[in-house]
């Protein structure tokens, strides 16, 4: 069970088009793959989506820090050292994608060792999750024209709208008219990425009053500390913290300010190790939890998938699971597959994914 080896590989594949939101867009998964070794031969794998407008994290910089960092931190300990994995690794203060991905993968090669799925050795809740589909700038009839497409091929009923354009008008339309279209048929739920103000939030949310929304998420800067409590204390629905917590500590400064009243897990930052306190932590305050995705590619969403069936908190709202969709490729042999609505956990040991070693030669970027 010693690790042997870290392996931090960069591919890029294209989308099939570009995703848009108030902090950046997405026109490739410029991704990391993350492989541990160990001295059995067991090969653990993971992948490291960098998001350098919210995190500063870049597709060089994970390879980077991996290589020159991490690498050498995890030599020689076991795949049951995890704490000690994550005590080292924390004398970094910042790369959370980049330890994230280490983390998932050791998991991963756990599972393999043990001959146990992720997911049942995480908490084994349930085998599925439902999925929630995000929806990225853009007018109003190709949105709906985007759900309702997505709707019928794949049975997802829950949408998450981006949201934090100016003028507010331009979303709030879009909001509307999906609501407009699928009646009371589908769950809604808003993304900002800090886009607006507070005082632009509070208008957009008196607005939208009549189009029953689920959450309202990071629709301004939890930095602006006082308009956001404000703002937070004025809503009727859950507010969701998403990159403003990256770290148990965050969540317990936000949620203690006053500053969100729900949390958005992303494995892709938190990994298992981190996001299993996140969870606890959470749970403990009585806090609503959604999955979230960081626009992670199919290896990406089987890890929150995992994570996400593992607990009933993390699984009782639909996850959001589905960005792979706007990928034209992905890495695995075996393509997750969304049905009616939902993704089933692999009941094969570790995360039970394949990678496809002809895509890996044909998208890797270091070759
Ligand atoms: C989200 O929930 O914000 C956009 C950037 C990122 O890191 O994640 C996505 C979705
Ligand atoms: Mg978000």
């Amino acid at each position: 069970m010693k690790i042997t080896r870290v392996e931090s590989i960069p591919f890029s594949i294209p989308y099939l088009k570009p995703l848009h939101f108030a902090s950046g867009e997405v026109h490739a998964a410029e991704h990391v793959l993350v492989r541990v070794h160990t001295d059995d031969g067991v090969i653990g794998v993971a992948e490291a989506p960098p998001r350098p407008y919210t995190y500063g994290e870049t597709q060089r910089g994970i390879v980077a820090v991996i290589e020159d960092v991490f690498a050498e931190q995890l030599h020689g300990l076991t795949l049951l050292e995890r704490e000690q994995v994550g005590a080292r690794l924390a004398r970094t203060v910042g790369n959370p994608t980049a330890k994230s991905a280490i983390d998932m993968a050791l998991w991963d090669a756990l599972g393999k060792t043990l001959g146990q799925p992720v997911s049942e050795l995480l908490g084994g809740y349930t085998d599925r999750m439902r999925v929630s589909h995000m929806l990225g700038f853009d007018d109003p009839a190709k949105m709906v024209a985007e759900a309702q497409k997505v709707r019928e091929r794949h049975g997802i009923s829950t949408f998450k709208v981006k949201v934090g354009r100016r003028p507010a008008e331009l979303d709030i339309a879009v909001v509307r008219a999906l609501r407009e279209h699928f009646g009371d048929s589908v769950e809604l739920y808003i993304d900002g990425n800090r886009g607006w103000t507070a005082a632009e939030s509070a208008r957009a949310m008196k607005e939208m009053a009549d189009l029953d929304l689920l959450f309202a998420e990071e629709l301004c800067p939890a930095d602006d500390v006082l308009g956001r409590r404000w703002l937070v204390g004025k809503l009727d629905i859950p507010f969701i913290a998403d990159e403003s917590v990256p770290t148990p500590a965050d969540v317990t400064r936000e949620i203690l300010a006053g500053s969100a009243t729900a949390i958005n897990i992303k494995t892709a930052r938190t990994g298992f190790t981190q996001s299993r306190r996140v969870h606890h932590l959470a749970e403990g305050l009585g806090l609503e939890m959604v999955m979230g995705n960081q626009i992670d590619g199919q290896i990406g969403t089987a890890c929150a998938l995992a994570f996400g069936a593992a607990f009933e908190a993390t699984s009782r709202y639909a996850g959001e699971l589905s960005n792979f969709l706007d990928m034209s490729d992905d890495l695995l042999a075996e393509p997750l597959q969304i049905r009616d609505g939902c993704l089933q956990t692999s009941s094969r040991a570790g995360l039970g994914i394949d990678i496809d070693p002809d895509k890996l030669d044909r998208y890797r970027t270091d070759k």
